[in-house]
């Protein structure tokens, strides 16, 4: 299987550690086409000698190529917004998880779309239990 896992970068990496988990948890899956997302340092992200419109048009082909997306969107992020939309038109399975804080709201434009699988959770195990649940189903 292969899976596109999305998270935030430029938009902020406050959760990235979680992004790491989530994975390695996933591997055990398929191929994570994008695992540099986990990346601990942006150093580590290996990509400063990449241009822009490198990392846009082989993310949007890693999208193309994926048989299902999981988005990390408790930071909001514009590239991880445009990867749900463009997986959407391509009619991909989408997880989208939000870590509820309690702090801040999903967007209306994922929350409200009923196209999505949106899951709330607070624990990292709570997380790796609903990407199994989603990828065993
Ligand atoms: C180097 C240093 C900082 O950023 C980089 C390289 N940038 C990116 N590398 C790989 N994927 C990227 C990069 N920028 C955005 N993306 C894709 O968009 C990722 O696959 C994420 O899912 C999403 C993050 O978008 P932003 O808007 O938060 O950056």
């Amino acid at each position: 299987m292969k899976i596109y896992f999305a998270g935030s970068i430029r938009g902020g990496r406050e959760n990235n550690e979680e992004y790491f988990k989530m994975i390695q948890h996933l591997k055990q899956y398929g191929d994570v086409l994008s695992e540099h997302v986990g990346a601990k340092t942006i150093d580590d992200l290996g990509e400063k000698n990449l241009t822009d419109e490198y990392i846009f048009e082989r993310d949007v082909n890693w999208v193309k190529e994926a048989d299902v997306v999981i988005a990390e969107v408790s930071t909001p992020s514009l590239g991880v917004g445009y990867e749900l939309r463009l997986a959407e038109e391509l009619n991909k399975k989408i997880l989208c998880l939000f870590r509820d804080t309690g702090e801040k709201k999903l967007s209306a434009m994922i929350s409200g779309n009923n196209k999505l699988i949106i899951k709330e959770y607070k624990t990292t195990e709570d997380c790796f239990n609903l990407i199994d649940k989603f990828l065993t189903k």
